[in-house]
């Protein structure tokens, strides 16, 4: 852990020095030949793995291969909504201990992610919304999710730019609300991982594509990289919007399909949003950042597709609803708009398990909600790496599902899809 402390006047000769007196937050390694772990994906959940792996099984000759930079992929895309509001047990358990585990994570990694538990809302447009989601509100706090069903008066205090019109578009009827969720600073959630685990001897190697598999006696023995061939023990693989391409090369296929998932910001404006707003009647979200600008998204883009873009008609598909939604936003300049490809499993569940290929273990299948799961998911996936077996919470998750039938049906819960 680094244990530097700064004063204020550092800080100052510092700029003043043009930052000559900083350490790099992590070593930037060559890939030695062998290893005892290799993860594949520098993005958030192959980060946490990588902690999770030193701080909590001390396995620490570990190495994190990334084809590009740390936190490059979705994990540096996201809208960064944290949130635990899903359906099934198995579902409910996983994401609400990722949000305790967001919880103590700024301390846990010494490196500020500015989580702000700013609270949530899913709006209901219409009396058959709000009998249904009472129900679904019902099944999570059996679950142990404190939710609480909230009426129209209770939304329109809780965010007054909502046109409170019963002739609007999308009027309001009332809401789920989770006052436990937030949003988190995306980067430093993948820069913190990445320091903390740098500092426990993990080597974090960027700019190094997998390029192919070696497999002998049926296991899994190495990985051709675009920096030389490296063995491990166990492999694990968190490439999302990459995981169908990968398994392909191992040899196997994955029920995994990849879109374009894009959001956008606005111009930066004096606060006037202070919680998150989603509406999965018509597919979009909004918040804003602490910079001020109104983060804003809405449904996939469901043409199958590798490009980090995303089209002009979904563009529209989450702007008008929204400007409906908020008529004073439609004053607000569009500074940027941008694309992730995510990858989505049928029943908008994650896969977290073995691959039909002895040797790699797969964390995939995230979707649209995958930054929220960040800490649970690597301290699931370092339990499978680190003993082979599943953590008592990563069973339901495992691949064997799709052919079992026990499928864990996040649709609805996962909002944007
Ligand atoms: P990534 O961060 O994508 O990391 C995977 C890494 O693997 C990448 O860095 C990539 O370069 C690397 N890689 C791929 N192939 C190779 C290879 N061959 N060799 C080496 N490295 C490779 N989730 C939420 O919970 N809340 C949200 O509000 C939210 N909003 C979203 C908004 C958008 C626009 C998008 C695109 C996604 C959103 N998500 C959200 C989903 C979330 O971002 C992802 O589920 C999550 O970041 C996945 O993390 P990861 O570490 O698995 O993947
Ligand atoms: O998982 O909450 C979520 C989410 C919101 C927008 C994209 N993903």
């Amino acid at each position: 852990m680094n244990k530097t402390r700064y004063s204020a006047w550092s800080l100052f000769r510092e700029g003043l020095r043009g930052q000559r007196g900083w350490t790099p937050a992590w070593r930037d390694r060559d890939p030695d030949p062998a290893y005892d772990v290799v993860i594949i994906g520098g993005g958030g959940h192959g980060l946490a793995t990588a902690y999770y792996l030193a701080k909590q099984h001390g396995i620490s000759r570990v190495a994190v291969i990334e084809k590009g930079w740390v936190g490059g992929g979705n994990t540096g895309r996201n809208t960064t909504i944290i949130r635990s509001n899903y359906f099934h047990p198995p579902s409910a358990a996983l994401y609400d201990l990722s949000v305790s585990l967001y919880e103590g994570l700024s301390r846990e990694l010494n490196y500020n992610i500015m989580f702000s538990q700013r609270g949530l809302i899913e709006i209901a447009h219409t009396d058959a919304e709000l009998e249904s989601m009472a129900r679904a509100a019902n099944a999570m706090r059996i679950n142990g999710i404190p939710i609480e069903l909230i009426d129209r008066e209770q939304v329109l205090r809780l965010a007054p730019l909502l046109d409170p019109s019963p002739q609007s578009r999308w009027p309001v009827r009332g809401a789920l609300q989770q006052r436990r969720a937030g949003t988190a600073r995306h980067d430093a959630v993948a820069w913190g991982y990445a320091r903390a685990a740098d500092a426990l001897g993990v080597h974090i190697i960027q700019d190094c594509e997998v390029t192919g598999f070696q497999i002998s006696d049926g296991r899994l023995r190495a990985i051709t990289t675009t920096r030389g061939t490296i063995r491990a023990e166990r492999f694990g693989m968190a490439v999302a919007g990459n995981s169908s391409a990968l398994a392909r090369l191992a040899g196997f296929e994955l029920p995994i399909q990849s879109y374009t998932l894009q959001a956008m910001v606005s111009e930066p404006v004096k606060p006037c949003l202070d919680l998150v707003v989603l509406s999965s009647a018509n597919g979009t979200y909004v918040s804003q950042s602490d910079k001020g600008e109104l983060v804003l998204g809405g449904n996939l883009d469901r043409c199958p597709s590798y490009a980090q873009r995303g089209s002009f008609g979904v563009t529209q598909s989450v702007i008008a609803p929204l400007l409906a939604m908020f008529p004073a936003f439609a004053s607000l300049k569009l500074m940027r708009q941008w694309g992730g490809v995510v990858d989505t499993a049928p029943d908008n569940s994650p896969i977290i398990g073995p691959s039909p290929l002895p040797g790699l273990f797969l964390n995939c299948g995230w979707g649209t909600g995958g930054f929220k799961a960040i800490p649970a998911g690597g301290t699931l996936f370092a339990h499978v790496l680190a003993t082979g077996a599943h953590h008592p919470l990563s069973g339901p998750f495992d691949l064997s599902r799709f052919a079992s039938g026990e499928l864990i049906d996040e649709g609805h819960a996962g909002v944007v899809h």
